[in-house]
């Protein structure tokens, strides 16, 4: 088999579940205590500002007391000592591939930690509170909403994304139920472009029929011995 020059890695909620951030679709998720309707969606922002903003605030209060698991610091490690070429794309809005030594990491459905100005759709970094209607730091307007992405809205970056989907030899996919398109359709994309596709995950996702290979069990575990296996040891 050629060696593998190119990989592909887009992350969902599992790989942060071991950090303790809950996942959006398991039982006791966040979807199971919020209606999506109305904090994942421009419609609901607008219907009750207070209710998303409180939403965020929470969730970016609640990063303060988790930490990386080994499979974020495994990737951290794929970064440093892979010798190809590799963009790791998440889903994920927490900061939890930084914080385990990633430097280059796609958020392409936003972050907590970044505010947008709907005004003059700057993105500005944010570590306080929204509820309090601060203005943004470059046009002054009090229109900051959270810098994530939420349903009808186009993701980030998705020319880098499908062009690095085209060239690579080896997508992965880790923790991801794979119900969420654009990136649901991730695997096809660069299957028909010829790569290796590979999942990692606690269950079969939704498209797992779509992948060559299938292995799982919980990240902290999968991650590392899949990287240590691609950098021989
Ligand atoms: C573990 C584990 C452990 C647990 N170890 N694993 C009909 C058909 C097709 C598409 C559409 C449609 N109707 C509407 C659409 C489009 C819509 C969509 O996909 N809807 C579906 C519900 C059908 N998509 C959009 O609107 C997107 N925009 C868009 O399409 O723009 C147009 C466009 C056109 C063409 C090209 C490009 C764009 C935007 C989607 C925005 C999603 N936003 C959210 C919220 C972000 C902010 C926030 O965090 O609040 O993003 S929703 C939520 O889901 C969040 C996540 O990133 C995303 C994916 O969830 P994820 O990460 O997969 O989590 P879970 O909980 O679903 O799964 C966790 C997995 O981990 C499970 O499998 C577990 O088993 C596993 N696991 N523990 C390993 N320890």
């Amino acid at each position: 088999m050629a060696a593998t020059r190119s990989i592909v890695i887009l992350t969902g909620a599992g790989i942060s579940a071991e950090s303790g951030i809950d996942t959006f679709r398991s039982a006791g998720g966040l979807w199971e205590q919020h209606r999506v309707e109305d904090v994942a969606t421009p419609e609901g922002f607008a219907r009750n500002p207070n209710l998303v903003l409180n939403f965020y605030d929470m969730r970016r209060a609640a990063l303060a007391v988790v930490e990386p698991n080994p499979a974020h610091e495994a990737l951290a490690r794929l970064e440093r000592e892979f010798a190809g070429e590799l963009l790791l794309i998440t889903q994920n809005v927490d900061d939890l591939h930084e914080r385990g030594g990633s430097a280059r990491v796609l958020h392409m459905h936003g972050e907590l930690k970044s505010a947008l100005c709907q005004s003059c759709e700057t993105r500005s970094p944010w570590h306080g509170t929204m509820i309090e209607r601060p203005p943004c730091p470059v046009c002054r307007a009090p229109t900051l909403r959270p810098d994530v992405v939420w349903f009808g809205e186009m993701p980030y970056q998705m020319g880098r994304i499908y062009q690095a989907l085209e060239t690579c030899d080896l997508f992965v996919s880790i923790g991801t139920s794979g119900a969420v398109y654009p990136a649901a359709g991730f695997v096809q994309e660069a299957r028909a472009a010829g790569a290796r596709t590979l999942e990692l995950n606690l269950e079969p996702s939704e498209g797992s029929r779509m992948f060559h290979e299938t292995r799982l069990g919980p990240a902290s575990a999968l991650v590392p011995a899949w990287v240590a296996e691609v950098l021989g040891g």
